[in-house]
């Protein structure tokens, strides 16, 4: 059973995502954000649900459509958009941008912009837990698409037999770029495909942080009990196109304000007002606290320096950082 106090946690987060984003989107907009930019408006709740269940010191491992990840694992929200605008202050130093987020000191490795490319890095890293005998977890997020690649299926064949401590999340949200999952996929029911590999597949509403919660608690257990991965496809919604440059012109009208009505944010907020968790007062506060911290960003972004020409070189080998200061 949650405590009202972590239900409001998980709002909280949602929200931030939410709101973030629709900042990001302005913000690309006035050309402050440039490149591949994906946004993860609709899909908050898969995010929230599942890193809440995990421990600080567990792996998560995204994808492109990362930021939604990110934040939710407690990165700082300045260092956030400073990375998006490409500055110094960023939380790579400005190298990584909106695809490539990471932040070690959380865990969160990233952020990469090959489809399916998450896997074998979670995969990698459950092997160390295992070789060390620490007692963590990864957990690896990737979309509907990613499941047809080979390094996806090679990665739960590895995972399954060495029995490592990885959970798979698969977001479905039903297209890779503009193609339907059920032009691209022989088998579009994800969580099916555990069974090929030996290990247990969950399917879950995507779009109800609750049901996410509940159930990445009870498989985070079973995995950090020493019992081999795990499959879950939480169905969800991207409510934007693929990326800021896609119209989206592929999907219906009717199909997408179908998924809106289930929208999770709404969701919770109604369930905390019924259970008396909060009140409309009280929501509209914590709106009010996350346009501050958005605001706060945006400006801290703006107003940071871009990495000096002479950082271009750093970071190219992994022994070598000169410019870092913490090095
Ligand atoms: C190996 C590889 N092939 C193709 C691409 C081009 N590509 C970028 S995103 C994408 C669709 C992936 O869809 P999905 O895995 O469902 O994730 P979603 O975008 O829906 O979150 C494709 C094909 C790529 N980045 N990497
Ligand atoms: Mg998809």
């Amino acid at each position: 059973m949650l405590t009202d106090t972590a239900k409001n946690r998980l709002y909280w987060q949602m929200l931030l995502i939410r709101r973030i984003e629709e900042r990001v989107a302005e913000m690309y907009g006035e050309q402050q954000i440039g490149g591949f930019t994906h946004l993860y408006i609709g899909q908050e709740a898969v995010a929230v649900g599942a890193i809440s269940a995990l421990n600080h010191d567990d792996y998560v491992i995204s994808t492109y459509r990362d930021h939604g990840h990110f934040l939710a694992r407690g990165g700082d929200p300045n260092r956030f958009m400073a990375e998006l605008f490409g500055r110094d202050t960023g939380i790579c130093r400005g190298k990584g941008g909106s695809m490539h987020l990471a932040d070690v000191d959380r865990y969160f490795y990233g952020g990469t912009g090959i489809v399916g490319g998450s896997m074998p890095i979670a995969v990698g890293l459950a092997l160390a837990c295992s070789y060390r005998e620490d007692d963590r977890l990864a957990l690896c997020f990737f979309g509907d698409g990613a499941t047809n690649q080979g390094v996806w299926h090679e990665a739960l064949n590895f995972a399954k037999l060495w029995n490592l401590p990885v959970i798979f999340v698969c977001e479905n949200n039903f297209y890779g770029i503009g193609t339907d999952v059920r032009f691209s996929s022989a088998l579009s029911e994800v969580y099916k495909k555990a069974s090929g590999y030996g290990m247990p597949g969950y399917r879950i509403n995507g779009m109800d942080v609750l049901e996410v919660r509940q159930l990445c608690d009870e498989v985070v257990k079973h995995v950090r009990a020493g019992n081999g991965p795990a499959l879950i496809e939480a169905r969800c919604y991207r409510y934007q196109g693929h990326s800021m440059t896609d119209p989206g012109r592929y999907r219906a009208r009717a199909e997408e304000d179908l998924w809106r009505k289930r929208d999770p944010i709404p969701r919770l907020a109604k369930l905390l007002i019924d259970e008396r968790i909060a009140t409309e007062e009280r929501l509209a506060e914590i709106d009010a606290e996350i346009e501050e911290i958005c605001e706060t960003a945006a400006e801290f972004a703006a107003s940071s320096p871009e990495p000096p020409a002479s950082a271009l070189y750093d970071y190219v080998f992994a022994e070598r950082y000169p410019s870092d200061p913490h090095a």
